[in-house]
């Protein structure tokens, strides 16, 4: 089926990480039958997190997103599935937790837009953009998924 193999970069940030939260959410995107391509727990590079974030550059809060993004570790993931671009953001909720619905990772878990514990890739182009700078491509794991005829029609 086309569209299954879409891959998205998603990312506990240091709060996330601090506040206990990691397995609630991969809890998520795991019982939604998403794939889990690959995960790294790292302590980011200021270097790196300037490229991620490069265009955000010019906006006020970059340097102090940078800083709380290096201010400790994160973990790093690629998910597969149709659409999880999309999905994924919806899953995510906005980026200001104050206007993310309950039932949102952001809705549910957190208060503030400099605290919002998650990163998800906002496009497909952005998506492999993040993808080829956190990951080799040798730590992206091919397997079979037992569930995948149960998942997809
Ligand atoms: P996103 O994470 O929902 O894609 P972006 O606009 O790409 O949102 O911003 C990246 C990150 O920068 C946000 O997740 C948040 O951590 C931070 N950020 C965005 N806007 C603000 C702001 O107005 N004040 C403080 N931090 C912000
Ligand atoms: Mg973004």
């Amino acid at each position: 089926m086309a569209g299954i193999q879409e891959r998205t970069f998603i990312a506990i940030k240091p709060d996330g990480v601090q506040r206990g939260l990691i397995g609630d959410i991969i809890k998520r995107f795991e019982q939604k039958g998403f794939r889990l391509v690959a995960m790294k727990f790292v302590h980011a590079s200021e270097d790196l997190l300037k490229q991620h974030y490069y265009e955000l550059k010019d906006r006020p809060f970059y340097p102090d997103l940078v800083k709380y993004m290096n201010s400790g570790p994160v973990v790093a993931m690629v998910w597969e599935g149709l659409n999880i671009v999309k999905t994924g953001r919806v899953m995510l909720g906005e980026t200001n937790p104050a206007d993310s619905k309950p039932g949102s990772i952001r809705g549910d878990f957190c208060i503030q837009v400099g605290r919002n514990i998650i990163h998800g890739s906002d496009s497909v182009e952005s998506a492999n953009k993040e993808i080829n700078l956190w990951f080799k491509p040798e730590e992206l794991v091919t397997y079979k998924s037992c569930a995948h005829d149960w998942l997809y029609e």
